[in-house]
């Protein structure tokens, strides 16, 4: 990703389109390779990550649920056949430590690890109405650090996933002020394994990334710079997942 010579600090996502771009090309040519980290990088996301909290937010069957289970064991199968509908807002478990380890590049070192935690993890259902009844998406809100949102980008359409992202970051501007001062939003474009591959729909979701980007903007106004780091990310394969993840904290600990 391009860093342009800003000094670190607090800086906005404006290089989305070709983080999204490097990325997809970088997970297609080397899917079978985890990233790797150098123990300083390492270092520097722990020190801006660890033991802070988390939500998870999207549309229906975005991955949400799935997201919990691979936070909760990186190593869990997922079958994709799989969906069962959340419908109410459930709690997945009574609190939930993750510790993200991130290969190094020194070989023989010890993977870095990143704690975050959920307390009280809640997963909730992605229609809007769930995340209009205030006991459920901002119940989770309220408390976190991070907002993980995630959407499927393999069903991507103005008409329904665009339209939905506006609605929902309309919801978070409407309800920021309840939030933790200073909370950060994560995007995580998933299921991004339909798309590599698939030269058409690779194509012609790479094109609506600045449309993307724009409507979160603008739907959360005074609040986007809230908005700080963006990964495709694939649940399904512990390797791609680690990697997805990894590089979304990576992202995100460069831009903090
Ligand atoms: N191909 C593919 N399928 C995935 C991926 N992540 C999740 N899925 C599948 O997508 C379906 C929906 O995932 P869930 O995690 O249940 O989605 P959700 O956001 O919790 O959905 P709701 O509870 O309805 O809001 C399941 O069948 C998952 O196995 C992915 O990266 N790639
Ligand atoms: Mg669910």
């Amino acid at each position: 990703m391009a860093t342009g010579g800003k000094k670190p600090g607090i800086r906005d996502i404006g290089d989305f389109a070709q983080v999204f771009d490097k990325i997809c090309q970088t997970l297609a040519k080397y899917k079978d390779k985890f990233y790797k980290f150098t123990k300083d990088a390492a270092r520097k996301i722990r020190l801006r990550l660890h033991g802070k909290q988390i939500a998870v937010l999207g549309p229906v069957a975005a991955g949400k649920t799935t997201l919990l289970h691979v936070l909760k064991d990186p190593s869990v199968v997922i079958d994709p056949m799989t969906y069962e509908k959340t419908t109410d807002a459930v709690n997945f478990a009574d609190r939930l430590f993750v510790e993200w380890k991130l290969p190094l590049d020194d070989v023989g070192k010890e993977a870095e690890v990143i704690r975050l935690k959920v307390r009280k993890p809640k997963d909730v259902g992605g229609e809007a109405a769930q995340r209009d009844t205030q006991t459920g998406w901002l119940d989770v809100c309220k408390e976190s650090d991070f907002l993980f949102y995630l959407f499927d980008a393999s069903t991507y359409s103005e008409d329904g996933t665009l339209a939905r992202i506006r609605e929902d970051f309309n919801w978070i501007a409407n309800n920021a002020q309840a939030f933790a001062p200073g909370f950060k939003i994560v995007i995580f474009a998933n299921k991004i394994d339909k798309i590599i591959g698939d030269v058409d729909l690779h194509a012609a979701f790479e094109q609506q990334l600045p449309k993307i980007e724009n409507t979160m903007r603008d739907a959360l106004g005074s609040y986007s710079k809230h908005l700080v780091a963006a990964a495709p990310c694939c649940l399904l394969s512990c390797k791609d997942r680690t990697n997805a993840i990894s590089l979304a904290l990576k992202h995100l600990a460069e831009l903090l």
